[in-house]
């Protein structure tokens, strides 16, 4: 019993998650707005380039600075994806940068000074340091995470989002850094099944056939029990031995016509 209980919460639990998986190497050549929000200060510029050799494919996302020195900028970009109640959530990424200067990230802080690393945040408004993107990594470079979820202090909700930040004052190649091949795994909690719709109530026709319905029934039980009594002289009829079985016949009759006037009382209701 024990076992088959296990067994029963188990599949309980696997029927209530679902795999899920939100990837982006830029091949569509832009920024999805549907997936991403962008961010940037003084002159930071979010591109997607085929120039800097991606890692996958053809294009690449290019955080940098529009504008050689003068202004250092923060560049970001960060998911739109709702992650609200999602579990054993896996981060995988490839970047590299040019000779961009090594910006420590926070432990954590607000959006504006996240500076070169991988972040996440709970509740949309402060920022938590992922991985803090070391100070120099000229090739393509894999950069993991897991269990991202467990850092959050509650289940995650919608404001949960995970953030890619690049900080310094010059444009590639001197700064700037790439990201690619962007791969978010997670098992997604599934929405609960939807109330089936309630019946449409009766109209038109259907209410005129399932009104008339039992009326003509009581009309046919009352004529019956009229005539096997008294007989019905306006109609030429004799009047006939009343009948146990007949009785008993008629009041099934009448019976089934009061059932059928509830049933329809209650369609109404
Ligand atoms: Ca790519
Ligand atoms: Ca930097
Ligand atoms: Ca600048």
């Amino acid at each position: 019993m024990k076992n088959f209980l296990l067994v029963l919460i188990i599949v309980c639990f696997l029927s209530s998650v679902s795999a899920a998986n939100f990837s982006d190497g830029f091949e569509s050549g832009i920024i999805n707005v549907a997936d991403w929000t962008e961010y940037t200060t003084n002159e930071g510029r979010i591109r997607v380039l085929d120039t800097g050799s991606p890692h996958e494919g053809i294009y690449h996302v290019g955080l940098d600075d529009s504008v050689g020195g003068g202004n250092s900028s923060q560049t970001a970009i960060y998911t739109k994806t709702n992650f609200t109640g999602a579990t054993d959530l896996n981060l995988g990424v490839w970047a590299k940068e040019a000779s961009d200067e090594d910006d420590d990230c926070p432990a954590s802080g607000a959006i504006t000074t996240m500076r070169d690393c991988i972040a996440y945040t709970c509740d949309g408004i402060t920022w938590f340091r992922l991985i803090d993107l070391p100070g120099l990594f000229g090739s393509y470079t894999e950069f993991k995470s897991q269990n991202i979820e467990d850092n959050c202090p509650t289940d995650l909700n919608s404001s949960f989002a995970i953030g890619f930040f690049q900080y310094d004052n010059a444009g590639f190649d001197i700064d700037g850094i790439y990201f690619d091949a962007i791969d978010i795994n997670y098992n997604a909690e599934e929405a609960p099944a939807t109330a089936p719709a309630p019946a449409p109530p009766l109209s038109g026709l259907s209410l005129i056939v399932v009104g008339i319905l039992p009326i003509l029934v009581i009309v046919f039980g009352l004529r019956r029990v009229l005539n096997n009594n008294m007989g019905s002289p306006e109609f030429g009829m004799i009047p006939q031995k009343t009948d146990f079985k007949d009785t008993i016949r008629n009041a099934i009759i009448l019976i089934i016509g009061l059932l059928v006037m509830v049933l329809f009382i209650f369609a109404l209701a």
